[in-house]
């Protein structure tokens, strides 16, 4: 029983779908969407969507006498706009503002006209097989074109980007990793790296630092991405061989991204690394090279480094002929490196590390 009658669902033109329409065949519930079928629909936190309705106004415009929520078709409608809205950067009180501000046909224009439902889509519909038989996040085989496949590569990787932050923002670690696995699918990971997932990374800094997104939806996306990238190396794990490509982040250097993609891309050209992982002290690392006599090794900063740098010093007791290679914007220009035999070569990015630390003998899989 509610108090109130439930608003009819807004119209559309037959045949036109999207994460807010029922399934075809599927009748919508007689007194409105509880909360947990509308997270489920449009793939965002049930927390969130609860948060919304009661910080922002965004919610339900029914309740059962027991004081349950229940959406109408306009409601789930204002709130995907609100999701699209915030992912878009629009602080929160401000979309919701738009978004109340708006009748029915304002957000079903601004709702088609938004292509980065393409891609929530699209990673809903691959959920099945990419995660292994589990369920998409409420979205799939609701008819949505794969992403790309209307507006080329490009849009989609943007498209791609924009779903990942979204994700990123409401905590939304089930799409994140259906996003994540739709990008592998269409793409090697050293693609995958440059097309989307650094650009991603980088959307999510910019917007931390801008204090428009919490720490912790960094921390999701990127502990997400690890898992991603780690489980290309346990893939290929066989193919690797010879001797390895010592991969490390600088002493007190917390960022270590750049050393997983280059990890996974190496073990697919079948090059093997030893992977030191972030914050790796000067002199540890010197042993480290030392024992195990590495051809190359690769150093990640993303923070900036001391001018004194206390690596070079350290690598003057290096006696073969190590390629040091150093990337990432923490490095200043002009390094000048140690003398003797090890040389520093610097790399600005994705494409040119591979290059400098995959052998010429061992051929290119691109
Ligand atoms: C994920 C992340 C984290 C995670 C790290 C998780 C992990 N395991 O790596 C966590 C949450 C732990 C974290 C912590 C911190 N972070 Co942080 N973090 C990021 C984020 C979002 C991505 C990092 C990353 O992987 N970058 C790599 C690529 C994606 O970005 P890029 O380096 O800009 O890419 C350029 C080039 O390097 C090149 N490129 C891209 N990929 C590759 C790959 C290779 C191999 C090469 C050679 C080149 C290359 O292309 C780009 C164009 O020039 C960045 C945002 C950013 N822009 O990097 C912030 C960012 C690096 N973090 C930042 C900060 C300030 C911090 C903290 C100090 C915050 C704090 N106060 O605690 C701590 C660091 C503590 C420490 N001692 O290290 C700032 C650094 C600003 C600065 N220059 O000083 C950034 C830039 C965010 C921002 N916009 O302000 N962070």
């Amino acid at each position: 029983m509610i108090d109130m009658n439930p608003q009819p669902a807004v119209s559309r033109e037959p045949g036109q779908t999207d994460p807010a329409d029922p399934e075809p065949g599927e009748r919508q519930p007689e007194l409105g969407w509880p909360v947990g079928a509308v997270s489920e629909r449009l793939a965002i936190a049930a927390p969130t969507l609860r948060s919304w309705d009661r910080r922002h106004g965004v919610g339900p415009s029914l309740r059962t006498r027991g004081n349950h929520r229940r959406y109408t078709e306009l409601d789930i409608r204002r709130v995907l706009l609100m999701s699209r809205l915030t992912a878009q950067g629009v602080p929160a009180q401000s979309a919701a503002d738009s978004v109340l501000a708006m009748d029915a046909a304002s957000i079903a224009e601004r709702l088609d006209g938004d292509r980065g439902l393409t891609a929530l889509r699209a990673a809903a519909s691959a959920g099945g097989d990419a995660a292994g038989g589990v369920e998409s996040a409420g979205v799939a085989g609701r008819g949505g074109a794969p992403v790309g496949a209307r507006e080329g590569p490009e849009q989609e990787a943007i498209d791609l980007v924009e779903a990942i932050v979204a994700a990123a923002r409401t905590l939304d670690a089930r799409t994140m990793s259906l996003l994540y696995r739709q990008v592998m699918r269409r793409r090697e990971v050293g693609r995958a790296w440059v097309e989307v997932f650094a650009p991603a990374l980088r959307r999510v800094g910019d917007l931390w630092q801008e204090g428009r997104l919490g720490v912790q939806s960094e921390h999701l996306t990127s502990e997400l991405l690890q898992s991603e990238l780690r489980a290309v190396v346990r893939a290929n794990r066989l193919r690797v061989a010879g001797l390895p490509v010592v991969l490390a982040s600088a002493d007190d250097e917390q960022h270590h991204l750049p050393l997983l993609a280059l990890e996974a891309e190496l073990a697919r050209h079948g090059v093997a690394s030893l992977f030191l992982g972030p914050r790796v002290p000067s002199d540890a690392l010197v042993s480290a090279l030392r024992e195990s006599q590495p051809r190359a090794v690769f150093l990640w900063a993303s923070l900036a480094r001391p001018q004194d740098e206390p690596f070079w010093r350290d690598l003057e007791v290096i006696d073969w002929p190590l390629e040091v290679v150093i990337g990432g914007p923490g490095w200043p220009d002009g390094v000048a490196g140690p003398g003797g035999p090890a040389s520093v070569t610097r790399v600005v990015d994705f494409d040119a590390a591979v290059t400098a630390l995959v052998p010429k003998s061992a051929g290119s899989l691109r």
